[in-house]
């Protein structure tokens, strides 16, 4: 039996901005609302790979580092409830055309490789509770957390020892 890892490209979020939102977090969320995602696992996914072959990983970061897109920012500025799903999110009301361009991109690559791709149309979000099925307060609008991306990456997930860990394997620079 081959060895295959979960796996998926991501923009990460910059530690600062982690920390500042886990601390804006606690204060817009009840306990009771839902599991809060660690600080060190706040991003935006861009393709879900699923678990995959270590041959179909290197194909993916050949393509990958290929890919020459520019940086962009966006500000977090909305924020959402699936209830279905669990997840409380915080999102853009205007994604950068960059963003969609490479999520598209990879999300292309990953479905001609095999990779089952969501017919849902992508909706760039960063998941901020999970297990939040109940109905959820969400913070009132007029927030903004600014962010400017420089490189996506692809991580691993691991569910060990009662927490999902997520494991940087390699990052790409966009185009400034
Ligand atoms: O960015 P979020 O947290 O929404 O939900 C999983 C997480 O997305 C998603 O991949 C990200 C890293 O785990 N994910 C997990 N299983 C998935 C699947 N079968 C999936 N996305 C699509 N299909």
């Amino acid at each position: 039996m081959s060895d295959t890892r979960r796996l998926f490209f991501a923009l990460p979020i910059p530690p600062k901005t982690q920390r500042a939102l886990v601390k804006w977090r606690a204060d817009q969320f009840s306990a009771e609302a839902g599991r809060p995602i660690a600080a060190a696992n706040l991003h935006i996914t861009l393709a879900f790979l699923g678990d995959i072959s270590e041959q179909k990983s290197q194909a993916l970061q050949n393509m990958a580092a290929r890919i020459k897109q520019p940086a962009f920012s966006l500000d977090l500025d909305d924020a959402g409830h699936w209830p279905g799903a669990g997840v409380v999110w915080l999102g853009t009301r205007r994604a950068p055309r960059g963003l969609l361009q490479l999520a598209e991109l990879l999300r292309s690559q990953a479905a001609r490789s095999g990779c089952y791709q969501s017919p849902l149309p992508f909706h760039p979000h960063v998941t901020l509770l999970r297990g939040a099925t109940k109905a959820v307060s969400l913070p009132p609008s007029g927030f903004h957390w600014p962010i400017d991306f420089e490189y996506f990456a692809l991580y691993s997930s691991e569910f060990r020892r009662g927490r999902t860990r997520y494991e940087q394997i390699a990052a790409w620079p966009l185009i400034t």
